[in-house]
């Protein structure tokens, strides 16, 4: 039986093997046909040192990264939409041996080099594939071998790998079930990117794990979450405060919508902060109180609301099972007691906690404090012991769409543009993103500044799309100190246009 994924062992007779796991856009694949599909791959796979999948929103990314797992072989999710610079950092300092990609997906350049093995979702009998299944890999049973590279960004330099063991991943699932009762009954809805934790991790493998079932919309869609809930027969929504704001927007005029929402047994949101305002309008409509969870790619999920606990807007909730949490004061000193006023830094010790940074000792090092790890995000607590999150150490750590961007990064990228002499790059409040990017440059040549379209594609075109500026902002100097060190907090305030855009 497979240790990941109980229900995936067709012997088990937990889950019959014709329930449905997953449904991505028109493909559809049983327990049977999953364990099928993934296990003919992983037999392909096996022996390999690491693999890169190319993570598109479909049912080939699930198979590809469960027959990794099953193999005992590490995966590298890529975002498809990886620019070069990016795509070549990543596949340099995770030296994959091969790419899984589905049959028809065309793979940048900067891949070329790698083998490359299409993912069968119906292996077809007589097929190298069909044949492999009918000798199964053995799956890995030391709990601590790395199983997922993830990608995260830092302030400063490229982003760095996170190695996720499969301890790690099976204890933060369990914590989720046990926190939210959450079961092989559930469907689960939702339209997360698959190459990051909340939508592979928590999305994907989750509901594996517990024998439930994933339906992912491709893309996100407010049309889609209403088809699909309730009625629809998910049980589960979820998404990053981005979806629930534009599904809040659109609860005014669509009565299928609330009534999808309404018919749903939990709606989760995570990745950044859900706004009080949101909170209250998906309330007011549907009756739902809207559950938060706090999580982070290093450390997987830390702490979530109850669900029936009554609404807590504003707060992230309560430690999960075994999971470790203290709040530490700039002199170092640990919290004690539970006032809802003083803020310190949100430590975390357990076994949802990453291996390492790939590579990169010195930033493991930098990250511990005495076995306990560093989350940069700070916080009170309520009296009842919730975690209030109310801010991050990096101010140039920036947070759109759910997603964590470097602002250091991306100014990286500004500088390579020949049009541009001095960049900086902040976050600024934006209702839908949460924050928006904003790219301030002093032109190479001010007669001729490089158009702002220019720009935001050189740096999706480098980094990725969601890492391109909203707002370029053109300055004849940026504020610098007597030291010449750039003074983020004295670039100009824009005059607002009421819609939160500058
Ligand atoms: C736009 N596009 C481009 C360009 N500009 N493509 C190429 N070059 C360009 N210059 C494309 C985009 O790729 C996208 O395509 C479409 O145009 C719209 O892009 P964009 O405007 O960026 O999308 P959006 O509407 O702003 O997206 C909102 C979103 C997205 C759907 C909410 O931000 C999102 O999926 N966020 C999820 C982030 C997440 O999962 N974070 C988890 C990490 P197309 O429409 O075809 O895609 S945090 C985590 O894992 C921790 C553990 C946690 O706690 O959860
Ligand atoms: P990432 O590094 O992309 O995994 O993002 C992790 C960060 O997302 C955390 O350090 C928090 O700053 C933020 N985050 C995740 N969940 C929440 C939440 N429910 N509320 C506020 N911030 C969150």
């Amino acid at each position: 039986m497979s240790a990941l994924f109980p229900a995936l062992d067709a012997r088990s007779l937990a889950v019959p093997s014709d329930r449905p796991a997953l449904r991505c856009g028109t493909d559809t694949l049983t327990y049977a046909e999953l364990a099928r599909a993934a296990g003919s791959l992983a037999v392909r796979i096996g022996g390999a040192d690491r693999v890169a999948v190319w993570a598109t929103p479909s049912a080939h990314t699930a198979v590809a990264v469960v027959a990794a797992l099953l193999a005992g072989v590490p995966a590298v999710p890529l975002n498809p939409r990886t620019g070069e610079r990016e795509l070549a950092h990543i596949l340099g300092d995770s030296a994959p041996g091969l790419v899984l990609a589905g049959p028809g997906d065309v793979l940048p350049a900067g891949l070329a080099g790698l083998p490359r093995i299409d993912v069968e979702l119906t292996p077809a009998d007589g097929s190298a594939a069909a044949e492999a299944v009918t000798e199964p890999v053995a799956e890995p049973d030391d709990d601590e071998s790395p199983a997922l590279i993830v990608y995260t960004s830092g302030t400063t330099g490229p982003p760095k790998g996170v190695v996720l063991s499969r301890r790690a991943i099976s204890a933060s699932l369990d914590a989720l079930a046990d926190a939210w009762a959450w079961t092989g009954d559930d469907v689960l809805v939702h339209a997360l990117p698959l190459f990051h934790v909340h939508g592979l991790i928590l999305g994907i493998l989750g509901p594996l794990r517990r024998g439930g079932e994933v339906r992912h919309l491709g893309a996100f869609s407010v049309e889609g979450v209403a088809r699909e809930l309730g009625a629809g027969g998910g049980t589960m929504l979820f998404g990053v405060p981005t979806m629930y704001h534009r599904i809040a927007d659109a609860l005014a005029g669509d009565p299928r919508l609330g009534d999808a929402l309404a018919g749903a047994r939990l709606l989760v949101s995570g990745s950044a902060a859900l706004p009080v305002h949101d909170h209250e309008r998906i309330t007011a409509a549907t009756g739902r109180t809207v559950v938060e969870r706090y999580g982070m790619t290093e450390t997987l999920m830390n702490t979530s609301v109850v669900p029936g606990s009554g609404p807590r807007p504003g707060t992230v909730g309560t430690p999960l099972a075994g999971v470790g949490l203290r709040l530490v004061d700039e002199d170092g000193s640990v919290l004690g007691g539970y006032d809802g006023e003083t803020v310190g830094e949100v430590q975390v010790r357990g076994p949802n906690l990453f291996s390492g940074y790939l590579n990169r000792p010195d930033a493991t090092a930098e990250a511990f404090d005495d076995g306990w790890f560093r989350t940069g995000d700070m916080a009170v607590r309520e009296a009842d012991g919730s975690v209030r999150l109310v801010g991050r150490k990096a101010t140039d750590l920036i947070k759109s769409g759910g997603y964590k961007i470097g602002a250091g990064e991306i100014e990286n990228a500004l500088l390579d543009h020949p049009g541009v002499l001095e960049a900086a790059v902040t976050g600024e409040p934006d209702p839908d993103l949460g924050e928006r990017i904003v790219a301030w440059v002093v032109p190479t040549d001010a007669a001729k500044p490089p158009a702002e379209a220019e720009l935001t594609e050189h740096v999706a075109g480098l980094l990725a799309p969601h890492k391109r500026p909203r707002v370029v902002r053109y300055l004849d100097a940026l504020p610098r100190n007597d030291m010449g060190k750039i003074l983020k907090k004295a670039l100009p305030v824009p005059l607002s246009t009421g819609d939160g855009r500058a």
